[in-house]
């Protein structure tokens, strides 16, 4: 049922790829750190009339002029048309287009294609998670056999210290960082087995909504960073990880909520 939605979010990819002289429409939305560009708005154009024509009866939530069109809907889409706008403005080919499905209260589906690679990893409730069809199973490793992906949340200037004391307590203990630009793609990839833990002190629905999902159907746990179920509306910490090495970073994070300055700085 759900494969009209994998064919709109890859037809949308051909826009990323065809995509010319992105530096002359590059303009700064919250600060200069935060990008958009003509083609995130084409993106999300496409898949707003494609997703809404496939299915008349859903709402829509996506991320460019913040398209909030979910008043009385059972079933929205969650929508970044381009997750990685910076990595996509400096031609490093590691963006994807997040669109997930939200039902009754809860994730149902999600998709997220990486154009570049041409790999879609998609998962529905309860079906399991999978990479261009091939079926996804998390990595079970302890954090010290761990590889984590981060987001800084730089656009939240006030998370920068948690952020900071967030990998200043796990670079320790874990194998190593990476730090990609992308968060749909980050835990997609622990989705995968190519990381094994994600952790970021503020984002946005529509960059955690799909993924969120695939990590799960991956055998993966996910929640915000205080333990606390995600949200889907605003904005939320993400903490994405396997049962073995989610419970070590919980604890850090709640560790470092109840230090006097970190009130607050992660959401
Ligand atoms: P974007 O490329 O769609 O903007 C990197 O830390 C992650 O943060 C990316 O997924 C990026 O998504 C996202 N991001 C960028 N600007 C943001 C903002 N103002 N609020 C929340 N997330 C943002
Ligand atoms: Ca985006």
């Amino acid at each position: 049922m759900y494969e009209i939605i994998e064919a709109i979010v890859r037809r949308a990819g051909g826009i990323i790829l065809g995509a010319k002289h992105i530096d002359e429409s590059v303009q700064e939305k919250s600060s200069h750190c935060d990008l958009v560009t003509k083609y995130d708005g084409m993106v999300q154009e496409y898949l707003r009339e494609a997703l809404l024509t496939a299915f008349p009866e859903a709402g829509f939530y996506g991320e460019e002029e913040e398209v909030h069109d979910i008043a009385g809907k059972s079933a929205y889409f969650i929508v970044d048309p381009i997750d990685g706008t910076m990595n996509f403005v400096r031609h490093a080919k590691h963006s994807c287009i997040s669109v997930g499905l939200m039902k009754d209260g809860r994730m149902e589906y999600g998709a997220v294609y990486q154009p570049y690679t041409d790999e879609m990893f998609t998962a529905q409730r309860g079906r399991g998670a999978f990479l261009n069809g091939s079926r996804l199973k998390m990595r079970d490793v302890p954090l010290s056999e761990s590889i984590a992906m981060f987001g800084s949340a730089i656009y939240y200037r006030d998370t920068i210290p948690a952020t900071a004391r967030l990998m200043q307590e796990t670079l320790p203990l874990i194998l190593d960082f990476r730090r990609s630009g992308s968060a749909a793609l980050d835990i997609c990839y622990v989705a995968a087995g190519r990381a094994d833990v994600f952790f970021e002190a503020c984002i946005r629905p529509w960059d955690y909504a799909a993924a969120s999902l695939i990590a799960q159907e991956a055998g993966g746990v996910v929640s915000a960073l205080d333990g606390t179920p995600l949200r889907y509306i605003d904005r939320c910490s993400v903490a994405v990880g396997s049962p073995s090495n989610y419970p070590e970073l919980i604890r850090i994070a709640q560790r470092i909520l109840q230090e006097p300055d970190m009130k607050g700085r992660i959401k």
